[in-house]
């Protein structure tokens, strides 16, 4: 049993909601957050939403924006004949490079850092050098919050819910810029849930889908700098009280397609604050251990949604098996 937001024991020096040491075991620091509420019972749960045997890929292309935000690299693609090689045969490698969190992605529990002290979820000191010891670092009892983790427990599985904010919006006349910053409120989640028939269940992964990448996806390369470069997106109101909303649900996971799943930019007390001062970004990765999907592709599951007449689904996702990874593209499928 998880305490809610009010009850978390005191972490000291850290604000009430801290979750550091509420996943840890036989004394050994925690470094895969939420996804500890995924149980067997949870899991087997999930399996119970699979009744017509459709699965929905939530994956954009990698490659989908080609100049992402955040001075961030896009793909290079590069095709190699095994011709041209020592092997000399009839056939084809690829190779790739692209910054993890230039598509759909997972945002690992060390992607950003609770910026007053600088620390990563669980009192964790990540710094560019000890991220980098840990590619290939075998020694289990040193590990940082990476993705490649999920691996020692079989990835992600559960129960995924959409929150099709992007449909509610279209049936009741609500208009929106998705280069704006548009804010979805906790009462807009609660709203659509109950609309849809949805009812939250302790280990749910909430999927909110805004329309973000499904109208950056219609752009051309110039078209989508123009729109990335207003530095404003829609997505979830980051507020401390949104917060204690989503810790209080006790998702496993949140995800949607907006670029940084909460709205840019932050507000803090009224002001427009920069991205380094992303509230739920703080609160999820770092104090709660709680991660981000962002750019996720959304639109399919809408309409399966649609189809099938529920918001619910068995989810999974594999991050890649990268020792030290802060991100990854999800490969995620949701299953109905
Ligand atoms: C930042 O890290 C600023 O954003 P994101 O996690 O949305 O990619």
């Amino acid at each position: 049993n998880v305490p809610d937001f009010d009850d978390l024991p005191q972490v000291e020096g850290m604000p009430q909601g801290c979750a550091w040491g509420v996943f840890d075991k036989d004394g050994k620091k925690d470094v895969i957050g939420t996804l500890n509420l995924l149980t067997p019972d949870v899991v087997k749960a999930a399996a119970a939403e699979v009744k017509e045997g459709v699965s929905v890929s939530l994956n954009w292309p990698i490659g989908a924006i080609k100049t992402p935000g955040f001075f961030r690299k896009g793909l290079v693609h590069k095709v190699m004949s095994f011709i041209d090689s020592p092997l000399a045969a009839h056939g084809f490698d690829d190779e790739i490079e692209f910054n993890t969190q230039c598509s759909s992605q997972w945002d690992s529990l060390c992607h950003f850092n609770y910026q007053p002290t600088g620390l990563a979820y669980n009192g964790i000191k990540a710094t560019v050098e000890t991220l980098v010891q840990e590619f290939g670092n075998e020694d289990r009892e040193k590990l940082l919050p990476t993705l490649n983790h999920w691996h020692d427990r079989g990835g992600l599985v559960g129960r995924g819910v959409l929150i099709d904010y992007k449909a509610y919006a279209d049936a009741n006349g609500i208009s929106y810029d998705p280069f704006s910053d548009h804010r979805i409120t906790v009462a807009d989640i609660e709203t659509i849930a109950k609309s849809q028939g949805v009812e939250f269940r302790q280990g749910d992964i909430i999927i909110v889908r805004s329309g973000f990448t499904e109208a950056l996806g219609t752009m051309s390369a110039e078209e989508q700098d123009k729109a990335l470069g207003t530095h404003r997106t829609c997505g979830v109101e980051g507020t401390d009280e949104s917060a204690k909303w989503f810790w209080n649900k006790h998702f496993a996971a949140v995800a949607g397609d907006a670029l940084a799943f909460e709205a840019i930019p932050p507000i803090i007390d009224g002001k427009e604050e920069t991205v380094a001062k992303l509230v739920l970004h703080q609160w999820f990765l770092s104090l709660f251990g709680l991660p981000i999907g962002e750019l996720w592709d959304l639109k399919a599951l809408s309409e399966q949604c649609a189809k099938s007449k529920r918001y619910s689904f068995l989810l999974t996702s594999s991050p890649l098996n990268i020792p030290g990874s802060i991100g990854s593209p999800p490969n995620a499928l949701a299953i109905f």
